[in-house]
């Protein structure tokens, strides 16, 4: 029987009310039910943060881990088990500054996999400083004048690290939301989607209607090129990145196809007790 929201249902949410994680999870639940997925065919892995709550709201196989590291966790999960959809999903300074290291990796190792990024430039679980895609010049706690460095460009660096997917989506337009998180889990490869999504207690500079009234869709340029990387940077750039859509996508062998010795079944479904023989070979190769 198909699944539906109440099965992918979890804990009860302490998220603020307006909050937009509440969008993206929604989008995110909705993409797998459109898949026809099921809870158990699901992994959920996430950060610490407002966001990185995702895994506990949401009912599927969940991995809360710690800040930053949801995808060193996510592409375990993914590589030990082939047959499971993996979503890491997380903060923007979960995923752009803590975990930057591991997000320029997972991309260009193109792990297949689905990277959803809750962001809403700033960080919300600690209580409102500049996160590292506030815009230069924000002010907030930790920059009262003003932050004076240059804002991490979560587009321009997943291209630039070679992802094979990238997309943005924003939370004040949930069927664009669902329908670019759908395409993404069907992605053979790493697929980004920054998701624009608003904390309304801590941000009050990208708000909903800072989204609503500055964002154009990547469907309304003529003759745009998806596959072309030239055109996502032209785009990404002179838009400085309030796009929404599939900026990029691009067929290239996902990571486990080229990994020497991956094995053929599950990690999980094998059967892991080595038997006499290799035990007795290994132990005679440490004498
Ligand atoms: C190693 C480590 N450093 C710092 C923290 C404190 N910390 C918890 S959440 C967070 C920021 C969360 O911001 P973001 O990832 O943007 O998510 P949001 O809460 O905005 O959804 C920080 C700095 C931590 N838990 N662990
Ligand atoms: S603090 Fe911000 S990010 Fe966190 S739940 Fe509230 S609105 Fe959402």
């Amino acid at each position: 029987m198909a699944a539906s929201l109440k099965d992918y249902r979890g804990d009860v949410s302490t998220w603020c009310p307006g909050c937009g994680h509440f969008s993206v999870m929604a989008g995110i639940q909705k993409a797998l039910i459109k898949l026809e997925l099921e809870p158990h065919e699901v992994a959920v892995v996430s950060g610490i943060g407002c966001s990185g709550k995702v895994s506990e709201y949401m009912r599927a196989y969940g991995f809360h881990t710690l800040h930053g590291r949801s995808l060193p966790v996510a592409q375990a999960v993914k590589l030990a088990n082939r047959d499971m959809k993996v979503i890491a999903s997380g903060g923007d300074g979960d995923g752009y500054g803590i975990g930057a290291g591991h997000f320029t990796h997972a991309a260009r190792r193109n792990v297949d996999m689905t990277y959803v990024v809750m962001d809403n430039r700033i960080y919300g679980l600690t209580k409102g400083q500049t996160s590292p895609t506030s815009a230069q010049g924000f002010q907030s706690k930790t920059s009262p004048e003003g932050s004076g460095e240059r804002e991490v460009k979560p587009l321009e660096l997943a291209l630039g690290a070679g992802a094979s997917f990238v997309a943005q989506a924003f939370s004040g337009d949930i069927k664009r939301l669902t329908e670019l998180i759908s395409i993404a889990v069907e992605h053979p490869g790493f697929a980004l989607v920054n998701v624009f999504s608003p904390c309304v207690t801590y941000n009050k500079v990208n708000t909903y209607e800072f989204f609503k009234e500055n964002i154009i869709d990547i469907q309304d340029i003529e003759g745009y090129d998806v596959t072309n990387k030239a055109h996502a940077y032209e785009k990404v750039i002179e838009t400085d990145g309030l796009v929404q859509g599939i900026l990029y996508q691009q067929a290239r062998p996902a990571y486990h196809t080229y990994l020497s010795g991956y094995p053929e079944k599950p990690v999980t479904a094998q059967e892991l007790k080595p038997s006499q023989d290799t035990l007795d070979e290994l132990w005679a190769s440490f004498k």
